[in-house]
């Protein structure tokens, strides 16, 4: 059976943009693929968070895991800091990725573009080499992601290669992104030509709102002039948003999307149709979410992950250990 891993980093609430890009994709994976899900907490620590709050984010993710209907009979959900194999390959895979690589990718410019020079972190900068040994760990053939994180994968996928080529073997197993094909890059509310993020939350429909804010948030959604419903990114960014958000959460094209909406000339009537479709599916999901976050059961659930992750990982580190010539003894 193939394998799929992806993870989401708690370094805030999640936002409708993590639920459709990345819970609700995980979910249709695990019946098809040996599943890896994790929080990517080491991965929260590249920008300063506050303990307590990484702390209830990580638990709140492995709440979000479960009521998104991810099976752990399935799907092995996993603490990526409870295996430190990802750290150790991290060590190692820092050295074959090159800086230049690493200064081009478009999340470190976006974040470090945010801060002083002098207080750009340096995991900031490594971000996707950790990421790399993420995927590689399990020896990965595809890797559900939204789109800000394909650039990542293909890093991964360069990396690959160099190093395959370098040992003159296959080491490590070629992975791939895949996104949806609806609602791969949700944008935000306030600001439709920029992406919906837990880290910059103006705009962003928060998966703990309470359903009146989420509504409020959808009614009063930036829009354009006009009253016509259509997909056009460029010069209708809200509406087409909105369209995206609809056709995502109803499983249907953008296209079948803008068929049902052609006879609405109504920027109000429409929003309301889209926020009751948001709300059909988060009320339910929030329901569940907050019957699964007790302490026992989220320990419980990373306990078992921890075991079978751990299990594989250590596998595949001691492999490319022996690959590079560091000395594995019993
Ligand atoms: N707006 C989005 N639309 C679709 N997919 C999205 N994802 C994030 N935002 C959107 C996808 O969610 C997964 C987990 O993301 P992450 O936590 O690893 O970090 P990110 O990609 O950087 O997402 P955020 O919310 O913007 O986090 P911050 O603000 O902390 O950087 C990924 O698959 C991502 O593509």
């Amino acid at each position: 059976m193939k394998r799929s891993i992806s993870g989401i980093k708690p370094t805030g609430n999640l936002t409708l943009g993590n639920y459709i890009g990345a819970l609700r994709e995980f979910k249709k994976y695990q019946d098809e693929y040996e599943n890896y899900v994790f929080i990517a907490d080491l991965h929260a620590l590249t920008l300063p968070i506050d303990p307590a709050f990484l702390r209830s984010n990580t638990k709140d993710i492995v709440a979000f895991y479960l009521a998104s209907g991810l099976d752990i009979n399935k799907t092995t959900i996993f603490l990526q800091s409870d295996v430190s194999a990802h750290s150790e390959l991290n060590s190692i895979l820092i050295n074959y990725l090159y800086m230049g690589e690493l200064s081009r990718m478009t999340q470190f410019k976006d974040k470090s573009a945010k801060l002083n020079h002098e207080a750009i972190g340096v995991g900031l900068f490594a971000y996707p080499v950790l990421m790399a040994a993420d995927i590689l760990l399990y020896n990965a053939d595809v890797v559900p992601v939204g789109e800000d994180q394909q650039q990542h994968v293909e890093l991964t996928r360069d990396l690959v290669h160099r190093f395959n080529t370098r040992y003159n073997k296959e080491v490590f197993v070629m992975p791939k992104a895949i996104t949806p094909k609806v609602g791969a890059r949700i944008m935000s509310l306030s600001d439709p030509t920029k992406k919906m993020s837990k880290s910059d939350p103006k705009g962003d429909i928060f998966l703990k709102d309470e359903p009146n804010i989420i509504r409020k948030k959808i009614m009063s959604a930036v829009t354009d002039t006009g009253s016509d419903i259509i997909y056009d990114p460029v010069n209708k960014p809200g509406i087409s948003n909105l369209l995206q958000i609809y056709a995502a959460l109803s499983d249907i094209s953008i296209e079948e999307a803008q068929t049902k909406f052609k006879d609405i000339h109504q920027y109000g009537e429409f929003k309301k149709i889209v926020a009751d479709k948001v709300l059909e599916e988060i009320i339910p999901f929030q329901e569940r979410y907050k019957a699964f976050l007790n302490n026992n059961t989220i320990n419980e659930v990373l306990n078992i992950g921890k075991e079978r992750a751990r299990k594989v990982a250590n596998k595949t580190l001691t492999k490319i250990k022996k690959t590079v010539g560091l000395y594995v003894h019993e």
